[in-house]
């Protein structure tokens, strides 16, 4: 992990259904982020937001709302990442919704295949993320990311320019899964995704699955990107989500996880998506964010 972090934020909400994720990197921001890291001793470049273009909108249904803008997006913060990444910093996206982690995936992608290193993705979320247009039930693409990086979805569709599958499937470990619709399940069975729901997570503890997930990347001297969606966590704890799922990690769960992965060194790009400062509580998710930040980056009490 390089200790020079640059801030990226994205500020939409084209992939979501119900608006105001658009505003989550300023409650980051508003919420102490820059600061939890300089004071953890790194060097923090925020980076601005990105420009892209407006909601407009489109209808619920089939399909996939709002293409053309989701698209324009991920391209824009694809190579933003690529460029971040290629400057030695470590590329920390402030979203936005879920869709755009296909742009920051495509992007440390592009990194890893030009420095040689193997991708692997740890995305701690409540849904699977693996609709497609033909399988979601609501047309929102945040609900479809892992599906496109997987190459499940036609590549003229979300147009990330870069050759899919971006991420081998079974480099994905899903962590908190606690909501998946019916065709998506099905699908899900031969997709070689590595799925640990919460059922696995009450079973086998958070320690034993992380461990496990931690050591094959370390094994393979792989590059981990981190993708946080807020409804990972217990709604309780975060309630600033458009998609809240009860039955979450709780606050130690989810500092534990954090913890591990700082210190196994492993991480080299992180996405903070889902914040919708509309619906928390005095910024209470926001705070909540960075604290996990912090965590992620080396923040600890006894321990080492
Ligand atoms: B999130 C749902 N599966 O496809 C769909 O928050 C929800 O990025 C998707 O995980 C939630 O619309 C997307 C019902
Ligand atoms: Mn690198
Ligand atoms: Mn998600
Ligand atoms: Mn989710």
């Amino acid at each position: 992990m390089s200790n020079q972090i640059g801030l990226i934020g994205v500020p939409t909400d084209v992939g979501a259904g119900v608006r105001g994720a658009c505003l989550g990197p300023e409650a980051l921001r508003i919420a102490g982020l820059a600061k939890a890291l300089t004071g953890l001793g790194h060097k923090v470049s925020d980076l601005g937001d990105l420009d892209g273009p407006p909601n407009p909108d489109e209808q619920p249904g089939n399909g996939c709302r709002n293409l053309r803008e989701v698209s324009t997006w991920c391209r824009l913060l694809r190579d933003r990442v690529t460029d971040v990444a290629g400057q030695g910093m470590t590329p920390v996206v402030l979203g936005g919704d879920h869709c755009i982690a296909m742009g920051s995936i495509a992007g440390i992608a592009k990194h890893c295949s030009a420095s040689g290193q193997p991708l692997y993705v740890l995305w701690f979320d409540a849904h699977t993320d693996f609709n497609t247009p033909l399988s979601s039930p609501s047309g929102n693409v945040h609900g479809m990311p892992i599906a496109a990086l997987c190459g499940r979805i036609k590549d003229s569709e979300f147009d990330l320019g870069v050759p899919t599958p971006v991420v081998d499937p079974s480099r994905i470990n899903l962590f908190g899964i606690r909501s998946v619709d019916h065709i998506e399940k099905a699908t899900l069975v031969d997709s070689g995704l590595k799925v640990f729901d919460m059922r696995a997570i009450d079973e086998r503890s958070t320690f034993t699955i992380m461990r496990e997930i931690l050591d094959e990347v370390t094994a393979a001297k792989g590059h981990l990107h981190v993708s946080l969606d807020v409804d990972f966590l217990d709604p309780s704890i975060a309630p600033g989500v458009g998609t809240t799922v009860p039955g979450g990690v709780t606050y130690r769960e989810a500092h534990l996880c954090m913890e591990m992965i700082a210190e196994s060194g492993l991480m080299g790009s992180l996405d903070l998506v889902e914040l919708n400062p509309l619906l928390d509580e005095k910024n209470k998710s926001a705070e909540l964010l960075v604290d996990l930040t912090g965590s992620l980056f080396g923040k600890a009490t006894l321990h080492r």
